[in-house]
């Protein structure tokens, strides 16, 4: 039976973000020339799939989650040729390529919103979500958005076109106009790209906020307040844009007219913010086509509070509960997808690890053996495998991202005060996954010869590739055995998880069983020594498979220890 089981079941995915990877041209922005260039390092690692963040031509107001043109490579990252010799490349080493595919919205200056702000006999007007102001309301009074909805990056999610004196939606910033899929042109032009870029090779696509194409509209065109967020003049749209009622639909009409009967063995993920485990189980169905697995949120919203800036530390039996239920959920039909890192969160080590000196190594690998023996594909976010973490931002002048200097602007102005607002950026900001990688100790981590779009982080000096390739005691070479032994153990990648201890506020285990094979794996996720053999009296007579610190005393799981053990 397992043999039957699609290939990702048994692969590990490699997240690169283009813009910090690695800079050929020494214009300090990674390109795809530095990509081509550090293949050897993902060939090293064991990876099987290289995710590629977007490298479309774009105004990079959000770093290319904005595109401006579908089908071409920005300037800024290299060239159409570079990224079909990427494919080949990959392929060649028995890797595949994963493109970001982000159509929920384009940018305000893709010619498809340009000819639809164009004024409202456009024939592509009705490609966005235009609408007049609120009835009985003027064009820019305040309120007069056609809806009361909070922006994911601060503020109301309409923006005014003072031409046509109507609104245009922008779940995200305003030069991310969301694309209207109920119109049929839409569908049909994205699944043409689509088909496109498999015809030029690559092997899927991971699905930027996919769960929010489709939006609760009545047949007569009109959207719906959301409840309203406390302390705000505006409302919680999500109700109406995500899982909305046309998303499986639409997923399985995509799947439909772009892979199937397609020769080639491809991979889906949906990134679903909100998605619950009773939606992933239907969206990651086989029997009915829509995605592969999708990325869930549950785990690194453990730690909000009313918002991501309202940071709360995370409670072990949260996490064991969450992971538990996704675990469970998706055991019998669909997939997970396992992460800490990706290029919108704090880097992990630093957020749920313990990135003293003294414990950052081991915090490191401990995390990564949790969450690489749970059933799953794992995805590793550049720069995690060398156990890089935040990055210590002094000023305000020090942060990119325009999600964290909307919320600056708006928190300071409804009346926060800029110190606290500059905390909460400090440990929640996505510019903590944007620095470059750290390939070796020289002034610019080995990244660029020129300076770099975002600093370095200081702490390279120690912690980079070049240190820990050949160092066996290394998160990187941790990293490596993780993922060869996904590779080698099918009870790794396919086995059955049980959680254990799900009241213990320190030690993190659950076993994994296929067949007669079973292993354990326990996790001090903490400073303090934990009695092993008394919490888990099954580990006494158990072989070691694999660990992440050398073993002073079999019976006590050392601070930050991971074990994984076979059970007889
Ligand atoms: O992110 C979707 C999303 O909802 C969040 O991760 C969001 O970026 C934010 O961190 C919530 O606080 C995707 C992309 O991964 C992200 O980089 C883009 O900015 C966003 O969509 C818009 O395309």
């Amino acid at each position: 039976m397992a043999a039957d089981l699609p290939w990702w079941t048994r692969a590990v995915v490699y997240q690169v973000y283009p813009r910090s990877f690695m800079d050929s041209d020494g214009d300090g922005i990674g390109d795809l020339g530095g990509v081509l260039a550090r293949l050897d390092h993902l060939s090293d690692l064991g990876v099987d799939v290289l995710w590629l963040s977007p490298v479309y031509p774009s105004p990079q107001a959000d770093n290319g989650y904005d595109i401006s043109d579908y089908q071409a490579i920005d300037p800024l990252f290299g060239s159409l040729d570079q990224l079909d010799e990427l494919v080949e490349a990959l392929h060649a080493r028995g890797m595949r390529l994963l493109m970001d595919l982000v159509v929920n919205h384009s940018s305000d200056e893709h010619p498809w919103f340009v000819e639809s702000r164009s004024g409202p006999t456009s024939p592509k007007r009705d490609w966005y979500w235009w609408r007049p102001p609120r009835p009985g309301m003027a064009a820019g009074d305040p309120g007069a958005e056609p809806t009361n909805w909070q922006s994911h990056f601060s503020g109301p999610t309409w923006t005014l076109d003072p031409a046509s004196g109507e609104y245009y939606l922008h779940l995200f910033d305003r030069k991310q106009p969301d694309l209207n899929w109920e119109n049929p042109e839409v569908r049909q032009a994205v699944h043409a790209m689509m088909r496109w870029w498999l015809d030029r090779g690559v092997d899927g696509f991971r699905m930027d906020v996919i769960n929010m194409i489709s939006k609760d509209v009545t047949p007569d065109g009109r959207l719906h307040d959301g409840p309203p967020l406390p302390g705000s003049a505006l409302g919680d749209g999500s109700g109406s844009f995500l899982g909305g009622p046309r998303i499986h639909e639409f997923l399985a009409e995509m799947h439909r007219e772009v892979f199937a009967g397609r020769d080639g063995a491809f991979l889906t993920v949906g990134e679903m913010p909100g998605v619950t485990v009773e939606q992933a189980r239907v969206f990651t169905d086989p029997a009915r086509a829509e995605v592969d697995m999708v990325f869930q949120f549950e785990h690194v919203g453990l730690d909000h509070g009313t918002s991501k800036w309202d940071v709360h530390p995370l409670r072990m039996r949260d996490l064991k509960a969450s992971f538990g239920r996704w675990q469970a959920g998706l055991s019998d039909v669909g997939w997970n997808s396992l992460y800490w890192d990706n290029h919108d969160q704090p880097r992990a080590v630093t957020r749920f690890g313990d990135d003293s000196p003294r414990y950052r190594r081991d915090s490191a690998t401990c995390l990564a053996t949790l969450l690489h023996l749970h059933r799953g594909t794992p995805y590793v976010y550049q720069g995690q495998e060398l156990g890089m973490a935040n990055f210590p931002f002094a000023t305000l002048e020090d942060f990119a991202d325009v999600e964290s200097l909307n919320h600056y602007v708006h928190a300071v102005s409804a009346g926060e005060s800029a110190d606290s607002v500059l905390t909460a950026l400090r440990r929640m900001s996505r510019d903590n996954a944007r620095t470059p990688v750290q390939w070796d100790a020289s002034p610019s981590a080995g990244f660029t010869t020129g300076t770099p779009w975002l600093p370095v982080n200081p702490d390279h000096r120690e912690w980079n590739a070049a240190a820990q390739r050949d160092d066996p005691a290394s998160v990187l070479a941790h990293y490596r055995r993780l993922i060869a032994l996904r590779h080698e153990e099918p009870v790794v990648a396919l086995g059955d998880f049980a959680m254990l201890l799900p009241d213990h506020d320190e030690v993190y285990a659950f076993t994994r069983t296929l067949g007669e094979d079973a292993l354990l794996v326990a996790c001090n996720l903490g400073r303090r020594p934990q009695p092993l053999f008394e919490l888990l009296p099954r580990a006494k007579e158990a072989p070691l498979v694999l660990g992440n610190l050398p073993i002073e005393d079999a019976a006590v799981l050392g601070p930050w220890e991971a074990r994984v053990v076979r059970l007889p």
